[in-house]
C-alpha cells in the first residue's frame, strides 16, 4: 500500500492564490505508473477538509478523513482478509486515539534531514480545539474537545530525539499550545526539571496569557511565539468570533518583549464588517504591539461546515457546492482597493510586515535555504520558524 499525506490544499493566500492540486495529481500518476497494482490511500488535513472531492478528482483507492493511526490499521486488516472496505473512512468525532499510546517512529523517517532542512522537529502535545473562531477548521479536523498527552511523555519524546538525533529545536504543532494553560506550563516545568537544553516555538492565543506563563515559557527554552490574533480592532475580533480583547493582545506582546521572546501576530484583513476605520485601528495597534513580524492575510478562505460558511450560506452569499478545492475568499467588497493600497504601503514602509497574498515566492525552498544559511553565518540562531529569520 502507498500512503500519501495531503497536507495543504493551497496557500490560503489572496489575491495570489496557489493550488497544490496539480502536484498531488502528478504524485498519484507517478505512483500508478511505478506500482500499478498497489492500492493508494490518502489522508491528512487537506484531504480531511474535502474528502469526496479529492477521492473523485485524484482517482485514488481509499481515503481516511481525520485521525489515521487506528483507521489505517483497520483498513489494512480488512484488505488482508479480503473484505471490501468503504472507499472513504470517516473518523469518529473527537478522535479514537489515546495520545499517550503514541510515539512517532522517528527512526523510520529521515529525522536528521527534516531537522536540517526544516529548522525544527515537530511535536504534538494535544489534539482538538474548543474555540469556535468563525472561519476555522481546527475543531472539524481534530474535534472540539481537547485530548492531552501527559507532559512526561511529551518531554520523554523531546529528550529521546535530543539524545538520538541532536534535535535542540522543537515546534509544538498544537492548534493552540497555551490552552489549557496548565498543560503547557506542566510541559515547561518538566523541561526545566530535566535541564533539557532546547529551544521551541508554538502557536498561541493572546486570550490565555499572564506574566508568569511567559517567564516559565522563556525558562523552558521558548524563543518565538506566533499569536493567532486575527485582528486588532473590536469589529475584526467580533467578526471572527474571537473572545479576547485588544488589551490582552497588548499584554501578550509586552510580556514577550520583556522576556526577549520573538513574536508574530497573524492577522486576517477584510472579514465581514471590516471598515476603513477598523483597518486603521488594527494597523495602529500593531505598531503599538511592535511584533517581530506581522503576517497579514487578506480575505477569509471559506472552509466547509465552519460557523462563517454556515452564516454565509444562510445569507445566500455562497452555495454549499461552491465551497471546495477552488478557494473562495470573503473580502469586504467596499474597502477592497483601500485595503490593498493601505497594506502594501505598510509593508513597503515597515520591514516586519509580511503579506503572503502578494508574494508568491514566500514559500520558495531557495529562500528558506538562504535564510537559514545567512542566519547561521551571522552567528544568529538559524533554527526555528522562518518568520523569526525574516525578523
Ligand atoms: C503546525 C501547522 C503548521 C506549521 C507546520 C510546522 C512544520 N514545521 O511542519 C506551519 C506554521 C509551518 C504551517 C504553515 C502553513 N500552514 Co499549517 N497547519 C499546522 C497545523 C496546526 C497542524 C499540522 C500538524 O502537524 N498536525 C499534527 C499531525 C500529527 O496531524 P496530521 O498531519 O493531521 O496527521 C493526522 C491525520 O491527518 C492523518 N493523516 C495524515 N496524513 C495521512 C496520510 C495517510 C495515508 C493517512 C491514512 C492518514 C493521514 O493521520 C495523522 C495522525 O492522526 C494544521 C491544522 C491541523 N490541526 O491539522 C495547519 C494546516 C495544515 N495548515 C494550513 C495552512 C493553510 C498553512 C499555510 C499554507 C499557511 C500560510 N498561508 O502560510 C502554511 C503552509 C506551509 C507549507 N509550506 O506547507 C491549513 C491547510 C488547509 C489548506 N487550506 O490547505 C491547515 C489545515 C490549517 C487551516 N485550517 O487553515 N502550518
Amino acid at each position: 500500500m502507498i500512503g500519501l499525506s495531503l497536507r495543504n490544499v493551497d496557500n490560503t493566500a489572496y489575491p495570489k492564490s496557489v493550488s497544490y492540486f496539480e502536484h498531488f495529481k502528478q504524485i498519484v500518476r507517478i505512483c500508478r505508473e511505478t506500482a500499478p497494482e498497489t492500492p493508494i490511500v490518502v489522508g491528512g488535513p487537506a484531504f480531511s477538509l474535502f474528502p469526496e472531492e479529492f477521492i473523485e478528482k485524484l482517482g485514488v483507492d481509499y481515503g481516511i478523513a481525520g485521525e489515521g493511526e487506528i483507521a489505517l490499521l483497520e483498513l489494512l486488516e480488512k484488505l488482508a482478509i479480503g473484505e471490501k472496505p468503504e472507499q472513504i473512512i470517516y473518523h469518529a468525532q473527537g478522535g479514537q486515539v489515546n495520545l499517550d499510546h503514541l510515539t512517532p517512529a522517528w527512526d523510520l523517517l529521515e529525522t536528521k534531514r527534516y531537522f536540517k532542512d526544516g529548522g525544527s522537529l515537530n511535536i504534538q502535545t494535544k489534539r482538538g480545539c474548543r474555540y469556535k473562531c468563525a472561519y476555522c477548521s481546527y475543531p472539524l479536523l481534530e474535534g472540539s474537545s481537547v485530548r492531552q498527552r501527559s507532559p512526561e511523555k511529551v518531554v520523554d519524546e523531546m529528550e529521546a530525539s535530543f539524545h538520538e538525533y541532536g534535535i535542540d529545536y522543537f515546534f509544538f504543532v498544537d492548534n493552540v499550545f497555551n490552552y489549557p494553560r496548565e498543560h503547557s506550563v506542566a510541559i515547561c516545568n518538566e523541561i526545566i526539571k530535566r535541564k533539557l537544553k532546547v529551544h521551541w516555538t508554538a502557536y498561541t492565543s493572546p486570550g490565555v496569557v499572564d506574566e508568569e506563563m511567559f517567564a516559565i515559557y522563556k525558562e523552558a527554552g521558548c524563543d518565538a511565539l506566533d499569536f493567532g490574533s486575527d485582528a486588532m480592532s473590536n469589529v475584526g475580533l467580533a467578526s471572527m468570533s474571537k473572545w479576547f480583547t485588544i488589551s490582552k493582545i497588548k499584554d501578550a506582546s509586552r510580556w514577550c518583549r520583556e522576556n526577549e521572546i520573538k513574536f508574530s501576530h497573524s492577522l486576517i484583513f477584510g472579514s465581514p464588517g471590516e471598515t476603513k476605520e477598523s483597518i486603521e485601528e488594527t494597523i495602529a495597534n500593531v505598531h503599538e504591539c511592535n511584533p517581530s513580524v506581522v503576517i497579514a492575510m487578506i480575505g477569509v478562505r471559506i472552509y466547509p461546515h465552519t460557523p462563517l460558511a454556515n452564516r454565509l450560506i444562510k445569507q445566500g452569499w455562497i452555495a454549499p457546492e461552491e465551497i471546495g478545492l477552488k478557494p473562495v475568499f470573503y473580502v469586504e467588497e467596499s474597502i477592497r482597493e483601500f485595503m490593498f493600497e493601505r497594506l502594501l504601503t505598510e509593508s513597503r514602509n515597515y520591514h516586519n510586515w509580511i503579506l503572503p497574498g502578494f508574494n508568491k515566492k514566500i514559500n520558495h525552498p531557495l529562500l528558506f535555504e538562504r535564510l537559514r544559511n545567512k542566519a547561521g553565518k551571522s552567528g544568529a540562531y538559524g533554527k526555528g520558524p522562518m518568520w523569526k529569520m525574516l525578523a
